[in-house]
């Protein structure tokens, strides 16, 4: 752990990277996970490191998707098992819907470590990648999945997700809802609903509005997902980002 006073302005930022890091030398995370961090820090320096307006309303379209499904499953990797194994499991339990591993960086001790990782965080199942299922439209160790994860899942929710993965569910006809800073990656662009935020703070975020709405009619629920655009949600960021420094 970094020797940092509580009072030092990048606290929190530094504590995550603490975060991080031990997820790689407890073979949680791999090593290609932090460069992915950083760039996602640098995203979350431009949005301001809050959660802004335009992540509000994905949470929102998020959380109304995840409650209309049938079948939701939660795709973990090794950055969010390291950063967020906690609010995975929560979401888990509040939506009955199972985590299931899922890697980009082939590893089965990695793969391993995540479920036994999710395991110690109070997940009641936690399903692992098979050969005998696979995606369409993948080529990468994505393309292995759990036949009664995401193979028949009807929403996935993956963040920090990879663009062909995305792209390959949503041809299969899936929803995807992720999470990810980078309102220009492909994931981005491709998915349901993206939530451009830290998942450190979105998934927090997603948990409150699930148990805000739950009790919603089918009928509301619809209505927020049929009023979503994420395209909007996608320019709105960018905007955001591009803002003059004195519209702080
Ligand atoms: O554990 P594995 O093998 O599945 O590998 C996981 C990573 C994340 C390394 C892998 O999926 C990968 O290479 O991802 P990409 O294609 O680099 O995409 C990661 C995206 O997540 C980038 O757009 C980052 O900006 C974004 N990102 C990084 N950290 C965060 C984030 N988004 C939200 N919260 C973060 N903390």
């Amino acid at each position: 752990m970094t020797d940092v006073p509580e009072s030092h302005p990048r606290y929190i930022s530094l504590r995550i990277r603490d975060v991080m890091t031990a997820g790689v030398e407890r073979g949680i995370t791999s090593a290609h996970g932090l460069i992915a961090h950083g760039r996602g820090e640098a995203f979350d320096y431009l949005i301001g490191e809050r959660t802004q307006a335009f992540a509000k309303e994905a949470i929102r379209g998020a959380a109304a998707m995840l409650l209309l499904a049938k079948h939701a499953v939660i795709s973990v990797n090794g950055n969010t098992a390291a950063l967020v194994p906690h609010n995975l499991v929560d979401l888990g339990r509040i939506l009955d819907a199972p985590l299931e591993v899922n890697i980009f960086h082939a590893s089965a001790p990695r793969e391993q470590a995540i479920q036994n990782h999710l395991l110690k965080n109070g997940a009641a199942e936690v399903l692992m990648p098979t050969k005998e299922a696979q995606l369409s439209h993948i080529d990468s160790n994505r393309k292995f999945v759990h036949p009664d994860g995401i193979l028949n899942a009807d929403v996935v929710f993956v963040p920090l997700e990879d663009g062909d993965r995305c792209e390959a569910l949503r041809k299969m006809g899936k929803e995807v809802v992720t999470v990810d800073l980078n309102p220009m990656s492909r994931t981005a662009k491709y998915a349901s609903v993206t939530i451009v935020d830290n998942v450190v703070r979105a998934l927090p975020a997603l948990i409150q509005e699930i148990q805000t709405l739950r009790n919603s009619a089918p009928a509301v629920l619809q209505e927020i997902v049929s009023g979503f655009c994420n395209e909007s949600v996608l320019s709105a960021a960018l905007e955001w980002i591009r803002r003059e420094p004195e519209n702080d």
